[in-house]
């Protein structure tokens, strides 16, 4: 087992509630399952709750106290998230209700009205359906062409392929930072440089990267990134895109409605400025609360020390998996893996395998992981996946292990 642990796991676990808990009498909780949602600290259902309690009310129009104090609060929280991801400013900061809607509203905004018939976009083998689904309907809608850069064999992105799909000339290149599937980190940074030297605008899935290590849209030179807040120790319902300032200037709302603009006539309206052109509608404010709060909570605990032992723990993940005989793991090294093990027991559905598991208190997801493309490409129904976040410790990964050993036996395989 490694020493070099640089948090105070045991410290941290007491800031979630739900980690106290046991799934039965006497089988504590081992909540494997953070890629598909985290949980949640004290201090950001207390300021949900508190929001509640006390400042409610609806935001950018009563001039009353309570109205002011709730626009002040989601205001700021726009402010966090923008120095979270080194945004330039706080304008460039869209609230959505998840990934998933980011990217819709890049298809729908930016790609309605800047992709033409015969036009290519990038994206990756490896995608989430949410950023696979959306450049689908639009393909069909407009007759773009999409082309993918390949997965290796060992998890990896093809950039050499991807070299030769530059060539295509393409408009746009979408691609997922971290794998929720393989863990693969992918270079962010030079996939972007590359797409820009042809020209090509950029948008990054940041669901799983964003969560577990410092992402700075500046620095990478990202032209949208999306992401969502319950993956990051906030609460659902609310999500996030940044865009680059000309880019969202330059695209029109994504729906239309209240507070999306500056003035409307019978026939017409005029947008309000950024990003509330793209905030339609009533907001998820006590969510944007929650997800400042979260900010606030990693920020306090240090993303660069979340993704250092993150590594550890998955280093030792893959070095205990790898040691059960009919266990099979997929994904690249652990040098360029964040926190997500996908894998196959032989001769058992992982379906059973979850369930078992679940017996034993261990949540872990079972299923394709809403990336079908990437199962079949390496040609499984569905696999078993252990995820882990900052409050997983060590032993936890022991007792996974002691529960697939569980599950041979029973299977006797
Ligand atoms: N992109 C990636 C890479 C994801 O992992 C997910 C969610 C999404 C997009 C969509 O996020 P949402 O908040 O809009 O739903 N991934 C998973 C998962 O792996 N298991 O459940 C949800």
């Amino acid at each position: 087992m490694s020493t070099t642990i640089s948090l105070d796991v045991e410290r941290l676990r007491q800031d979630f509630p739900i980690l106290a808990r046991e799934v039965k009498p006497g089988v504590p909780l081992v909540y494997l399952d953070s890629t598909a949602t985290s949980q949640k600290p004290r201090s950001v259902i207390r300021a949900m709750d508190d929001f509640y309690q006390r400042s409610n009310a609806n935001i950018h129009r009563g001039i009353h106290t309570l109205a002011e104090e709730s626009t002040a609060y989601y205001e700021s929280a726009r402010e966090k998230v923008a120095e979270f991801i080194h945004s330039p400013s706080a304008r460039q900061i869209v609230f959505t209700r998840n990934t998933t809607e980011s990217i819709n509203l890049v298809s729908y905004a930016w790609g309605r009205k800047y992709l033409n018939p015969g036009d290519t976009v990038i994206l990756t083998e490896m995608e989430h359906h949410s950023n696979l689904v959306p450049w689908q309907l639009l393909a069909a809608e407009k007759n773009l062409k999409l082309e993918f850069i390949p997965v290796t064999p060992d998890g990896l992105l093809d950039l050499e392929v991807y070299d030769s799909l530059l060539r295509l000339q393409p408009r746009l290149v979408a691609f997922t930072h971290m794998s929720n599937v393989l863990g693969t980190i992918n270079p962010a940074k030079e996939i972007i440089r590359l797409a820009h030297d042809f020209g090509a605008i950029t948008l990054i899935d940041g669901a799983q990267s964003v969560p577990h290590f410092s992402v700075n849209v500046q620095d990478i030179d990202a032209d949208f990134l999306a992401f969502s807040a319950h993956k990051m120790c906030g609460p659902t319902g609310i999500g996030v895109l940044y865009g680059k300032r000309n880019l969202l200037e330059d695209m029109p709302p994504f729906m239309g409605g209240g507070d999306m603009i500056k003035r409307v006539h019978l026939h017409s309206f005029s947008p309000n400025e950024l990003p509330h052109k793209f905030e339609a509608g009533t907001p998820a404010i006590a969510e944007a609360i929650g997800l400042g709060s979260a900010i606030d909570y990693l920020t306090s605990v240090g993303m660069d020390q979340i993704a250092e032992y993150e590594h550890q723990i998955i280093e030792y993940v893959l070095e205990r998996l790898e040691e059960i005989p009919g266990v099979e793991v997929f994904g690249p090294p652990s040098k360029y893996k964040g926190g997500v093990a996908s894998f196959t027991l032989k001769g058992v559905h992982p379906h059973d395998v979850s369930q078992i598991l679940d017996s034993e208190g261990v949540a872990i997801r079972a299923g394709h992981h809403c990336a079908m493309p990437l199962h079949e490409k390496f040609n499984l129904p569905a696999t078993a996946r252990a995820s882990f976040y900052l409050y997983n410790t060590f032993s936890e990964v022991d007792q996974l292990v002691n529960a697939i050993y569980k599950v041979k036996t029973i299977f006797r395989v």
